[in-house]
């Protein structure tokens, strides 16, 4: 009988549960794991960073539907990762964190890299077991992966120590490692059927409705057609987050083009698998606060959390759709497309959304530094042109707010999920994005429009050699205002003596900027620096080529710092109670 160690142990429960990527930064404690996943198949990806590690693991996984895994070493590699933990916590994402630890042998002995870490783990994860047999090796990682799967999902932590995967003394015989399958990796049930009549009872009651679908829905959907079905059933427009509007409808559809302003406005609102919280805001403008609220959830805990749900159901989201359709079946005919007031006033109202939303633009000086604004539609153009084939990360402070109000405007180009990725960073962080990008990248194979603001850059500027190394296609583009504009923008909005500068500034000492494109250099790709409007979008193209050959790009756009936008001022009201601008 072969004898194993613990890596073979965990490399054959990751492959038996569908993992095919695993992410991490090795170390003297796991490289074990990585040498058994690769020998099964498994693509290890190593990055510069542990928090990049466990973004990437968190875009992974959102983007194809599975669980993300990452392998970070005893000590300073898990503790590295921590604030990601609390991201994908926050998310609701399921994440796997293998960790490193000091061999058993050597516990309480000052030994390598020995810390607590079950303390601050157990502080983040849905759950945390430390494994001290390989005989409980496949049974405790089961449990964990059930854990992360099963709503609210969520991170799960198992602690390694080193000596289960090195020392000989600790090989067991393979048939005791106890291979019996505990993980129940999937959950999906149906609703209540005195709920489905009265949530169909209260759809019907209005044409002026709506469909909200929340991030939470791509680990388990089966039935994606359905939301369809329904919308043109009852002819409501469908929202979706993070510009997944391409998973459910087509973004040409009539009950697309019009979502945009439909919550808002919606006398009924059906929101699947929404985690309400600042990003979302049930209770903010983008949902009528007069309306009815249904919400889907298959975590009942999400139910009326941060605004009363007139009905609440919980259930899978797909299941309970179609339950909701054939009830619905029975007790009324489908509406007809051609006499929907509520949809051709939606649509019309489209373009005056977007053009709402670029007023600003009419002021604008030709011969000023760039307006923010001004890049981020040229962006927006070639995102509708050339740049098609891009998928979007957006990350860093007052540049992230343009480009996210830019882009939500242009989500009829918004053609497959996954196509402009805000919302996965719920804890607020800059620099997310450079992790997600190599996530988001492997897992769909598009190549990442990654824009950032100049500060968040440098969180994580190392990623750029996991790029490079992987030769994943990512341009990324700088809104670059010298400054972490953000934090200036927020003391603007109330202190208007003081120096709102101060510790914003991002400057050489001489007072000279900083040039972001010339570090792609370094890895070979390609870096342009960008002052005029018309210069834009050719950049983007020469930096796209250059991505496609596998050399990360960065076009660094020159920005004017003085403008604060409306987006950025309305969160600094919020967080310093100041009521509505
Ligand atoms: C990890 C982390 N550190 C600090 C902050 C505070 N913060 C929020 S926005 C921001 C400025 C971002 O600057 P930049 O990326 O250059 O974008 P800009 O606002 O200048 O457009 C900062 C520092 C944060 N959100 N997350
Ligand atoms: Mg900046």
């Amino acid at each position: 009988m072969a004898k194993i160690d613990g890596s073979v142990i965990v490399a054959k429960v990751l492959k038996d549960q569908g993992v095919d990527c695993v992410f991490t930064l090795t170390g003297g404690h796991v490289f074990r794991i990585l040498q058994e996943c690769q020998k099964l198949g498994i693509k290890v990806v190593d990055v510069r960073h542990e928090t990049a590690a466990v973004h990437a693991a968190m875009a992974y996984g959102r983007a194809t539907g599975k669980m993300g895994v990452v392998i970070l070493t005893a000590g300073p590699g898990v503790m590295s990762g921590y604030t990601a933990f609390h991201d994908a916590s926050l998310g609701r994402m399921p994440i796997l964190i293998l960790g490193g630890a000091a061999p058993l042998r050597l516990r309480g002995t000052r030994a390598m890299q020995e810390i607590d870490q079950m303390t601050p783990m157990n502080a983040v994860c849905k759950f945390a077991a430390t494994v001290t047999d390989n005989k409980l090796m496949a049974r405790t990682l089961y449990n964990a992966i059930r854990e992360a799967n099963v709503p609210p999902r969520g991170p799960v932590f198992v602690e390694i120590p080193a000596d289960l995967l090195v020392d000989d003394s600790y090989l067991i015989d393979e048939k005791d490692a106890d291979w019996d399958t505990y993980a129940v990796s999937c959950i999906r049930c149906g609703a209540d059927p005195d709920k489905l009549v009265a949530a169909a009872s209260m759809l019907l009651e209005t044409e002026n409705g709506a469909l909200y679908m929340g991030e939470q829905m791509s680990y388990q959907l089966r039935d994606p057609g359905v939301f369809k079905e329904l919308a043109e059933y009852l002819q409501f427009p469908i929202a979706a987050a993070s510009g997944d509007l391409g998973a459910y409808i087509e973004p040409e559809h009539p009950l697309a083009y019009g979502s945009l302003a439909a919550g808002g406005m919606a006398e009924v609102i059906l929101v699947f698998n929404a985690t309400d919280d600042y990003v979302l805001n049930l209770n903010g403008p983008a949902f009528n606060s007069d309306a009815t609220l249904i919400e889907v959830n298959e975590d009942p805990n999400e139910l009326s959390f941060g605004r009363p749900a007139t009905l609440g159901i919980v259930g899978t989201p797909d299941i309970v759709a179609r339950q909701l359709l054939d009830v619905i079946k029975t007790m009324a005919e489908p509406r007809n497309p051609d006499e929907s007031d509520w949809v051709e006033m939606l649509q019309e109202m489209t373009p005056n959304v977007y053009d709402m939303a670029t007023a600003e633009l009419e002021d604008v000086e030709d011969d000023e530094i760039m307006h923010p604004m001004v890049a981020v539609v040229e962006i927006a153009e070639f995102l509708a042109g050339d740049g098609a084939d891009c998928n979007i990360i957006s990350d860093g402070g007052d540049w992230c707010t343009y480009v996210g109000t830019i882009l939500a405007m242009q989500m009829r180009h918004f053609t497959r999920p996954n196509r402009l990725v805000v919302g996965q960073n719920k804890l607020g962080g800059v620099g997310w994005g450079a992790g997600a990008t190599t996530g988001l990248a492997l897992a769909t194979g598009h190549p990442i429009l990654f824009s950032m603001g100049d500060g968040s850059l440098c969180e994580y500027l190392g990623e750029f050699f996991t790029y490079a190394k992987f030769g994943l296609p990512v341009v990324c583009v700088i809104g670059d205002n010298s400054s972490w504009n953000m934090i200036r923008t927020f003391a603007d909005a109330k202190y208007t003596d003081e120096d709102n500068l101060i510790a914003c500034r991002l400057l050489a000492a001489d007072g000279s900027a900083f040039h972001y494109e010339e570090l792609a250099k370094a890895w070979g790709g390609l870096g342009i620096y960008v002052e005029k409007k018309e210069d834009i979008i050719p950049a983007l193209n020469k930096a796209l080529a250059a991505a496609k050959e596998g050399k990360p790009s960065i076009v660094d756009i020159r920005v004017n710092d003085n403008i604060a936008p409306s987006a950025s001022v309305g969160m600094a009201y919020d967080l310093y109670g100041l009521g509505n601008e």
